[in-house]
């Protein structure tokens, strides 16, 4: 499919010169040399969860006016899913069209095997300018790749303030077309992550104020978290920096559109995972990897006002889509597909489900989490499930705590089901998107089960999943423990030497610290 955008003289004598320097440098001459070439501005948020948008929050007017008025007028996916919902390990699988279990990243790793194409890299070697705003660890999987424009958190007022989301977005821009190439721009919010803004105790000094503010009476409570004083709480403070993010999206788009290259622009704007509340962010529920998704690209012949509500995406499917945008081909296997025909209304196969995953968060041993799901059905598998377990991560604020303290049954059962969980889940999620019914021992969902689990297995095969063995075993939840200490990788196993290398830096700077202290 070609664009059908108009050139101008200045623009083919300037493609002109870059395919002759494209040429003189020995690098392939890039594909947009007869037309114009397509840019990519990929917006995300930081745990930005599904649940906060307008149909499941009914009477909470007015919090994402920015976006509301921007997906209008481009194309917004219903069922579009980060395939692992923790931050640095979400935005591996953008960067490589990669599983964690392909690319080896299965948590906070960087890229080990060096023969592993990334999106940056690649688009650097067909002639794009590539720059990224915040989260740049995160975004960085290949520890040798160098942007060509780079500004972090400290520089973006804590990763919270959007007049400078848009006075770098429009500084890189004019770099690239002082350089006359075209660009790629990863525009990383740090809104709405923790800590949230809160208006008693604003935790990031150098961050802006939200352009309104939610209080704990007017939110809306998703129904997996009990309705409680300190989850309202802490939900309007999630509130206000989803506002906040809103109105930085509003400011970056207003600079792109001002830098007048918004008509050769993909934008598409996604969250690396779901909101960081328990059940949600680190976990395999529908609400944990589930994402608003919008793109827009006005000379890319794609639907406008337009809204999929049959088809699958998820993160795997980024690199293709953005090589295929961009007219790239590379000679690289993807476990995604390009959603681009979608954009344009056409059909595609294998749209029907997802596939999510959890191996390593940020600290503490692995709990890997398998699940399928559809719009009708979630199973999950969790080997590493067992009683006494005590899965933790960094989204609980203070409300597991509270949940500790009730006395109430609803409260501590949902605590336990937090820490320890099931070996195996299965919900029907058009009854029960919350997931709080678990159907394992229901009769009549047993057929369904054993379809949905033989789909998961098929996934793991495909993959080469070393879980897969531990699913097999799954009615010998010791023999699946047992497995879990033998046949599942070890953390420092999947890091590169590099990678390595700077933890043991970081170590022995943090002893030498200590030891000055005692001194
Ligand atoms: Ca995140």
């Amino acid at each position: 499919m070609t664009t059908t955008a108009v050139i101008s003289t200045e623009d083919n004598m300037r493609q002109k010169l870059i395919v002759t320097a494209c040429l003189a440098a020995g690098v392939a001459a890039p594909v947009w040399a007869e037309q114009a070439p397509t840019n990519v501005v990929l917006i995300t948020a930081d745990d930005l969860g599904y649940e906060v948008f307008s149909r499941f929050t009914d009477g909470l007017p007015d919090l994402t006016p920015n976006m509301d008025a921007y997906v209008k007028g481009g194309v917004e996916f219903m069922h579009a899913h980060s395939n692992t919902s923790i931050c640095m390990p979400s935005r591996s699988i953008m960067a490589t069209g990669l599983y964690g279990v392909s690319s080896g990243m299965m948590g906070f790793m960087n890229l080990k095997d060096s023969s592993i194409p990334t999106l940056m890299g690649t688009l650097t070697e067909h002639g794009y300018q590539t720059g990224v705003l915040g989260k740049v660890s995160h975004s960085t999987p290949d520890l040798g790749y160098q942007w060509n424009y780079v500004q972090d958190y400290g520089d973006l007022g804590s990763g919270r303030d959007g007049k400078l989301y848009a006075k770098y977005t429009a500084e890189f821009i004019e770099q690239s077309k002082k350089a006359g190439q075209p660009f790629y721009l990863m525009v990383n919010s740090h809104d709405p992550h923790r800590a949230f803004h809160d208006p008693e105790d604003p935790r990031w000094a150098d961050a802006t104020q939200p352009s309104k503010l939610f209080t704990a009476d007017e939110v809306v409570v998703p129904e997996y978290l009990p309705d409680t004083p300190q989850t309202r709480l802490e939900l309007s403070h999630y509130y206000n920096s989803v506002r906040r993010l809103d109105d930085s999206f509003g400011l970056i788009i207003q600079a792109i559109e001002d830098a007048g290259v918004a008509d050769d622009t993909l934008v598409m704007f996604l969250s690396d995972n779901g909101s960081a509340f328990p059940f949600a962010k680190a976990n395999t529920y529908m609400f944990s990897s589930r994402t608003k998704f919008f793109a827009k690209w006005p000379n890319g012949d794609i639907n406008t006002d337009y809204v999929d509500e049959d088809n699958f995406i998820s993160f795997v499917d980024i690199m293709p889509s953005i090589l295929d945008a961009t007219g790239i081909e590379i000679d690289a296997e993807f476990d995604g597909q390009s959603f681009i025909p979608l954009l344009r209304g056409e059909e595609q196969e294998g749209r029907d489900y997802v596939y999510t995953q959890i191996d390593y968060k940020i600290g503490g041993g692995a709990t890997p989490m398998r699940a399928i799901q559809d719009k009708e059905f979630i199973y999950i598998f969790n080997p590493w499930s067992e009683e006494g377990a005590n899965y933790r991560n960094a989204n609980e604020g203070k409300i597991t705590e509270e949940w500790a303290a009730s006395g109430d049954e609803v409260q501590l059962e949902r605590l336990r089901m937090f820490r320890e969980r099931e070996m195996e889940e299965f919900y029907d999620l058009s009854l029960d998107p919350s997931s709080l019914n678990n159907l394992m021992d229901n009769p009549e969902y047993q057929a369904k089960i054993t379809e949905y689990r033989q789909k998961l297995n098929d996934w793991m095969v495909e993959h080469k999943d070393p879980v897969l063995p531990m699913l097999a075993h799954r009615d010998n939840p010791e023999k699946v423990l047992s497995m879990m200490k033998t046949d599942y990788p070890k953390k420092f196993s999947l890091m590169p030497q590099e990678q390595l290398d700077k933890i043991k830096a970081k170590q022995e700077e943090r002893r030498a610290q200590r030891d000055a202290k005692k001194k």
